[in-house]
């Protein structure tokens, strides 16, 4: 279980800027997006490729991360400081980045490059190596804030109807309880939390305390990043149990909001702690500690969905994550054979390394940068 992989000699990475068309707008407390614009990762190496995912987005509004930042501290910081390395296994990318402060999109992503190199070298799956336990993983979705309540419940009647079995709704100010009771109201008892991506305040503690009369999983960040002493004072106002997510930048942050009380529950994601490796760490943390976890998502192609799936399918992922259907956001994957849901799940990728291959002619289609760096 979890045996590292074996050394692999790296001799450049390619970079790609996407722009993937989004089949609806999505909407949070931070903005719009109707085109997805992320980063795309190809670890050269003496034994084979290994692509990774940038999660990062165009303007800085979730994180301070954002596309060409992303861009230019990887190509002026990060890649030179790996291939400085020439050989190495996957487990050491993060610490060979970790003087470099920050930037942890970025590192995740140059991190599952080449742990899908090194682990297709080998001739293993990525789901076996984090120890995952089953082969597919409950899913849920993540559905934007829309032009009015109705408008949300007729987006949700759709998602229940292909089989997603569990949803969020995001909130901000002004659109909260009338939003979450409309969903409530129309559909009963339906596993149902809602995601606020830092838009409130103590000072709205009373909208917030409104929320307990739905019965929801969870509130989901509902203060900003650094909030997580005030986030304790609020999780101990309401009966509604505290999720966080952008809060959570590492597993030291992550042992940080648990001994303060700040969370109950805590959303995983790799991009957003530094890799997947870090998101291992989290998971095993929280599974010690009886918290339960749950895999986030970032709007991932198909390179990041599969790595998403492999994840969730461990142990302490008792909560259904945001690993929804490629088609939930995308009508063109990067990938030949895009995540699907079958019966509210999707599959967890049996092939080596991530499981998954290009379609190059995607790839082309949706490429607006592109650089490569070699040793
Ligand atoms: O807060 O979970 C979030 C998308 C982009 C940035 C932040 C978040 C999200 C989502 C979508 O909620 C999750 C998904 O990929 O399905
Ligand atoms: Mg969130």
């Amino acid at each position: 279980m979890r045996a590292p992989t074996a050394p692999i000699t790296l001799d450049g990475f390619e970079l790609r800027v996407l722009h993937l068309p989004l089949v609806s707008p999505f909407t949070t407390s931070f903005g719009t997006e109707t085109v997805r614009e992320v980063i795309v990762v190809r670890a050269l190496t003496a034994d084979g490729d290994g692509w990774g995912e940038i999660v990062t987005q165009d303007a800085p509004l979730y994180s301070s991360e954002y596309t060409y930042g992303a861009w230019d501290v990887a190509l002026r910081w990060l890649i030179p400081a790996l291939l400085d390395e020439r050989t190495l296994p996957a487990e050491r990318v993060a610490p060979a980045l970790e003087p470099f402060k920050g930037h942890r999109m970025v590192k995740a992503g140059l991190e599952l490059a080449v742990l899908d190199a090194a682990l297709r070298a080998q001739g293993r799956a990525f789901a076996e190596y984090l120890g995952a336990e089953r082969d597919r993983v409950p899913s849920g979705v993540s559905v934007g804030i829309q032009r009015d309540p109705q408008a949300l419940v007729e987006a949700v009647r759709g998602y229940l109807d292909e089989g997603y079995v569990r949803i969020k709704i995001k909130i901000k100010p002004g659109r909260d309880v009338h939003d979450t009771a409309a969903v409530r109201d129309a559909f009963g008892g339906i596993p149902l939390q809602v995601d606020a991506n830092s838009a409130y305040t103590l000072a709205d503690l009373d909208t917030l305390a409104e929320l307990d009369r739905f019965d929801l999983l969870l509130i989901e960040q509902p203060l900003q990043e650094d909030d997580i002493v005030d986030h304790a004072a609020l999780a101990r106002h309401v009966k509604t149990p505290i999720c966080l997510d952008e809060s959570v930048v590492s597993a030291k942050a992550a042992l940080d909001a648990l001994a303060l009380g700040s969370a109950s529950v805590i959303n995983i994601k790799a991009g957003r702690v530094g890799g997947y490796l870090e998101a291992l760490r989290i998971h095993d943390l929280c599974r010690d500690a009886g918290i339960p976890v749950w895999c986030g998502g970032m709007l991932e192609t198909g390179i990041g969905r599969a790595a998403n799936a492999a994840l969730a399918a461990l142990p302490g992922f008792t909560l259904p994550g945001d690993i929804s259907a490629s088609n939930r956001f995308y009508t063109r994957d990067i990938v030949t054979e895009p995540a699907v849901l079958e019966d509210g799940h999707v599959r967890v990728p049996t092939g080596h390394g991530l499981g998954v291959e290009l379609d190059d002619a995607a790839l082309e289609e949706f490429t607006v940068a592109r650089e490569v760096l070699r040793r």
